[in-house]
């Protein structure tokens, strides 16, 4: 399913461009348009979700796949052996601007273990 105003169905669509690093059937993964770290991928799926909470309630291997392509884009960005972070902000409280379900991908740089 998709929502017509939702923008990351209309990249999945086609109708708003994205710098593409990954597709499978049923995810995507591209670059953020605003990097925070060296590399900053999102990753999500073609179906609209919400958030990681409603897509890993609905459909938990669709959320599996997502994160096998978070390894994948990991390995293909050359950050999977130095260490990467992965970030799903759920809901507006914590900073989700864009309400359909997507992993962060951040690396290529020292961070510490802070969580905030
Ligand atoms: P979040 O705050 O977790 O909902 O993250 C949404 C991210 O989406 C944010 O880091 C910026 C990114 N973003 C917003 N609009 C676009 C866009 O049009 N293209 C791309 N590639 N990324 C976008």
């Amino acid at each position: 399913m998709t929502e017509p105003d939702c923008l990351f169905c209309r990249i999945v669509a086609g109708e708003i461009p994205a710098i593409v690093v990954r597709e499978t059937p049923n995810t995507m993964a591209f670059r953020d348009i605003a990097p925070k770290a060296p590399t900053h991928v999102l990753v999500i799926p073609k179906e609209h979700y919400a958030d990681v909470a409603s897509l890993a309630t609905d459909d938990p291997a669709l959320a599996g796949e997502v994160l096998a392509t978070v390894a994948d884009v990991a390995a293909a960005e050359g950050i999977l052996g130095d260490g990467f972070r992965v970030i799903f902000n759920t809901g507006a409280l914590v900073g989700q601007t864009v309400f359909h379900a997507h992993a962060h991908v951040l690396g290529g740089v020292a961070m510490d273990g802070e969580l905030t």
